[in-house]
Formats: C-alpha cells, sequence, structure tokens
C-alpha cells in the first residue's frame, strides 16, 4: 500500500463528538430488538455509524458561522438569494427551487414532469427516485450499462448510460412516451460508480435528436466530476467547479440531495432551466414544502448550504473524500474480501454473494450481513440488495437485483483512516465466521420503501 495515495486529512478538528463502545452481549439485544434492521438501531448504540453518508457530514467553521447569519424570514430570506446565486453560477440552471431534502425534489419534478404511462430512462434505480416516478404513473426503465450490474468488473465509468438501450427504448415506446433521462452521478446503487464527461455528452446528443429533456440527479456531482478529473482524458488540470459545471450544462435541470454533496445536514433542491415547468414547480412547492423562498429549510441551513456547495468544489476536500473511502476499499480487497469494484465515491460496497454463497437471495444475505456486522464490531452499515428493491407495483414479486450488496458508507469529514482500519478489521474477522452468517425471513413488511422500517427474524 502506497501511503502517498492516500491524502492526510485537509482540516483540523476543533469539536469533537465521544464514540462509545457497547458490550457484545449488548449488542446481541440490540439487534434482536431491532428486528435484524441497523436502520432501528438507536444511534447511542453504534460504534462507528456508516449506514449512511446523508446529512451525517461535519459542517466547517464557515458553515457554523453563516448559521449565525440565518435570516428566518417566511419570505423573501436573504440566505436564500445567497443559495440561488451560488447554484446558478455553480451548477448553472437558471431557476432554483428549494426543498426540504432531495425526495422532496424528486416529488416535484415527478408530478410536473411525467404523464401517466410514460417511461422514465434511468442509470440504474434509485429507491425514493423510481418511487416518486411510479407515483406519478411513470414507468422506470434501466438504461445503465450491463457492466455495472457485474460486481467484479473494475473498469472506469460504470455508471455510463448504454446508448444503445436507450435509442432501442425511445425508438420502441416512442420519443413523447419518454417523460425525460434522469441521469444520477454517481450511480449510488452500482457502487458510487462515475458516468464520464463523454457519454453525459452523448447522451445529450441522442436526446437533443428526440426533444427529450435529460434531468440530473446531482445528489453526488462532486464526487462524479473527480472521477473525471481523476480518470477523462482532458480533465486532469481543470478546477473542479467548471467539470462539475460541464457536465450540467448537457442537462435541463437537476434534483439535489443536499445532504451530500452540499457538506449539509439537511436541504435539497430543483433546478430546472424551463420557465413554464419552474412556475409548475412553485405552484407544487407551497403545498408540500413551503414558500419559494426556504421550501422546507430553515434560513440557517440555506446558508450553511451555500457555503457547503463551493467548499465542495476544493480539490483537496475531495480528493480527500474519495481517497479515504478506496483506502478502505484497498484494505478489504488485499485481504480478499468480496467488494463491488472499482471502488465508487461515497461507500465500499461488500457483494453479499460471494460472502454468503450459503444463502439464497430469499433469505436476504445482505440484511443478514449488514445485522452481523454490527454484531460483531458495533459498525453500522446499510443492506443494498433485494429488500432495498422492493416488490413489483403490479405483480407483487419481489425485484431481483443482481448486486446484492452491504454499503459501509463514509460521512464527510467525520472518521479518520484509524478508523477505516477498524472497519477493514471488524469486516476480515466477519469473513473469517462467515458460514455461521443465518438467513432472515420477515416479520412486518411494510407496503412502501420497506427497507426503511421492516422487522426479520433469523431462519434456524
Ligand atoms: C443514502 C441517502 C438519498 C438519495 C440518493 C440519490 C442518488 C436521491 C436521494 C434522496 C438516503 C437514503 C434514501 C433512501 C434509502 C436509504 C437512504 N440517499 N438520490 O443513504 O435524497 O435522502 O435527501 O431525500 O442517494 O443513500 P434525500
Amino acid at each position: 500500500m502506497n501511503p502517498n495515495n492516500y491524502p492526510a486529512e485537509p482540516f483540523r478538528i476543533k469539536s469533537v463528538e465521544p464514540v462509545r463502545m457497547i458490550s457484545r452481549d449488548e449488542r446481541e439485544k440490540v439487534i434482536s430488538e431491532a428486528g435484524y434492521n441497523t436502520f432501528l438501531i438507536p444511534s447511542d448504540d453504534v460504534y462507528i455509524d456508516l449506514l449512511t453518508d446523508s446529512g451525517t457530514n461535519a459542517m466547517s467553521d464557515r458553515q457554523w458561522a453563516g448559521m449565525m447569519m440565518g435570516d428566518e424570514a417566511y419570505a423573501g430570506s436573504r440566505n436564500f438569494l445567497h443559495l440561488e446565486e451560488t447554484v446558478r453560477e455553480l451548477f448553472g440552471f437558471r431557476y432554483l427551487v428549494p426543498t426540504h431534502q432531495g425526495r422532496g425534489a424528486e416529488n416535484l419534478l415527478s408530478q410536473i414532469a411525467i404523464r401517466p404511462g410514460q417511461y422514465v430512462p434511468g442509470n440504474m434505480y434509485f429507491t425514493t427516485t423510481r418511487y416518486h416516478q411510479e407515483r406519478n404513473g411513470g414507468i422506470f426503465a434501466d438504461v445503465i450499462c450491463d457492466e455495472a450490474h457485474d460486481a467484479t468488473l473494475s473498469i472506469p465509468f460504470k455508471g455510463n448510460v448504454d446508448l444503445k438501450k436507450l435509442q432501442r427504448l425511445i425508438e420502441e415506446k416512442g420519443a413523447e412516451n419518454i417523460a425525460y433521462v434522469c441521469l444520477a452521478v454517481t450511480v449510488n446503487l452500482a457502487g458510487g460508480q462515475p458516468v464520464s464527461m463523454r457519454n453525459i455528452r452523448e447522451v445529450r446528443e441522442l436526446t437533443a435528436r428526440y426533444g427529450i429533456k435529460v434531468f440530473f440527479d446531482a445528489t453526488r456531482c462532486v464526487e462524479n466530476a473527480y472521477f473525471i478529473r481523476e480518470q477523462e482524458e482532458g480533465y486532469e488540470d481543470k478546477p473542479m467547479a467548471d467539470i462539475v459545471r460541464e457536465m450540467f450544462s448537457y442537462g435541463d435541470g437537476c434534483t439535489m440531495s443536499g445532504k451530500k454533496d452540499c457538506l449539509v445536514n439537511i436541504g435539497g433542491f430543483l433546478c430546472l432551466n424551463d420557465e413554464e415547468l419552474f412556475s409548475q414547480a412553485k405552484e407544487l412547492v407551497v403545498v408540500y414544502e413551503g414558500m419559494p423562498s426556504y421550501g422546507g429549510m430553515a434560513g440557517r441551513d440555506m446558508e450553511a448550504m451555500a457555503i457547503g456547495l463551493r467548499e465542495s468544489m476544493q480539490f483537496e476536500y475531495i480528493e480527500h473524500r474519495v481517497k479515504q473511502v478506496r483506502y478502505l476499499g484497498d484494505r478489504l480487497l488485499e485481504a480478499g474480501i468480496p467488494v463491488v469494484e472499482p471502488i465508487g465515491g461515497h461507500a465500499v460496497f461488500l457483494d453479499a454473494r460471494r460472502f454468503c454463497p450459503h444463502l439464497t437471495q430469499e433469505q436476504f444475505p445482505a440484511q443478514s450481513l449488514a445485522a452481523n456486522l454490527y454484531l460483531e464490531s458495533g459498525v453500522r452499515s446499510m443492506e443494498r440488495g433485494i429488500v432495498s428493491a422492493g416488490r413489483n407495483r403490479i405483480t407483487g414479486e419481489h425485484h431481483r437485483p443482481k448486486l446484492e450488496t452491504v454499503r459501509l458508507t463514509i460521512p464527510r469529514r467525520v472518521y479518520t483512516y484509524r478508523h477505516m482500519d477498524l472497519v477493514a478489521d471488524a469486516v476480515i474477522s466477519l469473513y473469517g465466521r462467515r458460514e455461521q452468517i443465518k438467513g432472515l425471513r420477515f416479520v412486518y413488511e411494510p407496503r412502501q420503501l420497506r427497507f426503511f422500517t421492516a422487522r426479520f427474524e433469523e431462519i434456524e
């Protein structure tokens, strides 16, 4: 391992939050009371929390200073104007509609841009995104390249759209039956895999011929831009902000979960270029979120978001971010642990199919692996497999994703390399007793987004 590959933290720490490890006996009780669902574990019982990188980031001193300058006026808050100006400059979209988080923006976009029966092609599904598309009568169509569904293929830009699949869908269904293309940068459930600038450009060229709009899921756009700079010819010396802006120049708007690449704990927004769509979104935002000048966020949240978005484009920040995740992945790869390759931007994904070959997918291997990792070490992770995928709305059958994974998600600016070592050691130790991991069955299965609150028991 070359330590130069992993830059030291580009920050010093001036506020700390103690963490605490409870005993194995206590953890056994906790996970069984949580119904083997890591979402249901009280945070105080977690040692290292890799459930998500969503809203779990550490803010900078500047962001905290910004919080003190919150303008909590019901209408026309100056923090909104600052956020609007920042997003316009960095993303290049014309209009901004703030929302309480990413799914608020997905709700608005799905309502204004999908007619029932229309297809919504995307580079792999995401849980909340697909939910809102389907709720509004859309039919999700996966147009990501086949390689993305193969955990073992280590090739760059596995988030790319398969242009042939997209073209075939458009020609088969007719352009008027395509709502828009939803282009996620990076692709969460593929393993945090990026999309190349070339692919983004080609998606734009193809859809423009048919008059089809492209909306980005911008949630981890800065991470995507880092991969472009690192791995795509012609971008090695470009400032991050230029790369992000070029990416978005090929789209008509975006949804954003600010809880990721805006380096904040809460917030989101919808961006649009089209004036008519903007006007419809504003009519709806007052129903679901709040005034168009706050959308469910406090003034201080919008200020922290504006500052955080700019910070996330500093090269030292994003380089450390992506390479810290890679450090954990490299340690696991060296120990022969099956993980999704290459290592993506926000998380390392354990490949539960190879980790637990003794379990069938219906026995929820990734769910059980996540529960067992908690038991082993107090490390909390998240299932991203058949449980997350849910059921087909019409047939009631489980969706059976090829990728059956456990996500070790790294919050931004929160943990150190030594914490990554602890996590790696825990996974390696669990791998040594992997045959003991038992299958699970549902004791409670919610009807929508079941993974959040489902409960399970072990199959003896
Ligand atoms: C995660 C979080 C949120 C998210 C995302 C992408 C690519 C939209 C959103 C929604 C939180 C989460 C969400 C559903 C299931 C589990 C966890 N991802 N697009 O941990 O944004 O959460 O702000 O409404 O990753 O990956 P928001």
